[in-house]
């Protein structure tokens, strides 16, 4: 009998149709006694419950995403089951979706588009919904990893003063602690990692120290957030606009939040391109099999 590998939810058949071709696979994680890989992605939260549930058999959880906050990682490693992520694939159609939301943000997209689906707009007015530019503004980088990095080279176009919160170093960009890159910055994007230190990074204290008028992207956790303090900050100041795609309890969004004319809301589609999501699946598949196979996975989470 060849090993089962049980997908929580779905893969695409980028990725599906390389596991099908070696092993049973089954979807539902009613099905997942006896497995020896589950898939998962960012929704799944993976405890030992679902680990004893699969029982001794189980060798590898393999997300479908980069981040693995949802995985309780101690009790994987106590049980010897190996976990592998989907970095560099996406790092592209994320950091790109940080800038689509910084710009939509910026220009007022959100609110404009529903004037003009409401039949609202009358005509062009001198003063109608200005925005601010990117061009030329200061862009504070929280966490300059492999998307924050990203993000900064598509910058560049933009000719931005950037700042950056993180260890390693960026010629041309100035390193910052976390309250005075906020303060500085007219456009705050956030990269960091969900774990117990970074949640509600950005919370009230925090929100108090922006430069008034600046504008917040996330498109890493909403758990980073305090999404309460987030609305305060979005209906007195000092934020003028958010631009979200990630949100504390996805898929609920506080009714505040949807009722704000000031935040551009986008539903978790930070790798939601066709070649990113393909690539994603193929590098689940591929971990699967090195595991399953004996060899090290390209790539495990440490
Ligand atoms: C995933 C993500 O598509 O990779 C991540 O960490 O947030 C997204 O790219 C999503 O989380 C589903 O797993």
């Amino acid at each position: 009998m060849p090993p089962l590998v049980v997908v929580a939810r779905s893969l695409p058949a980028a990725g599906l149709d390389l596991l099908r071709d070696r092993f049973d696979v089954a979807s539902g994680l009613e099905n997942v006694a006896g497995a020896a890989a589950i898939v998962t992605d960012a929704s799944v939260p993976v405890d030992a419950e679902l680990l004893d549930a699969a029982g001794p058999s189980l060798r590898v959880v393999a997300n479908f995403a980069v981040g693995y906050d949802n995985i309780d990682l101690q009790a994987c490693r106590e049980r010897g089951v190996v976990v592998t992520n989907t970095p560099d694939v996406l790092t592209n159609a994320t950091a790109e979706l940080a800038l689509a939301l910084m710009l939509a943000a910026a220009r007022r997209l959100g609110e404009a588009e529903r004037i003009v689906r409401r039949g609202e707009w009358t005509g062009w007015e001198p003063e109608q919904l200005l925005g601010r530019e990117l061009a030329g503004a200061t862009v504070g980088i929280v966490g300059l990893g492999r998307i924050g990095s990203r993000v900064a080279d598509l910058l560049e176009g933009f000719s931005p003063r950037l700042l950056y919160t993180s260890r390693r170093e960026r010629p041309g960009a100035e390193r910052r602690e976390l309250d005075e890159l906020v303060a500085e910055s007219d456009f705050v994007t956030l990269h960091v990692p969900l774990s117990a230190e970074t949640r509600h990074l950005v919370d009230s204290r925090l929100l108090a120290l922006f430069k008034p008028g600046s504008i917040l992207v996330n498109t890493a956790r909403g758990g980073l957030v305090d999404t309460e303090a987030l609305v305060r900050a979005l209906r007195q100041g000092p934020l003028a606009a958010a631009g979200l795609d990630v949100y504390e309890h996805e898929p609920e969004l506080p009714p505040e939040l949807l009722e704000l004319e000031n935040v551009v809301l986008a539903p978790h589609i930070g790798s939601a391109t066709r070649s990113a999501r393909d690539a994603m699946a193929r590098l689940v598949a591929e971990n699967v099999i090195a595991v399953l196979e004996g060899r090290e996975p390209p790539t495990p989470v440490p």
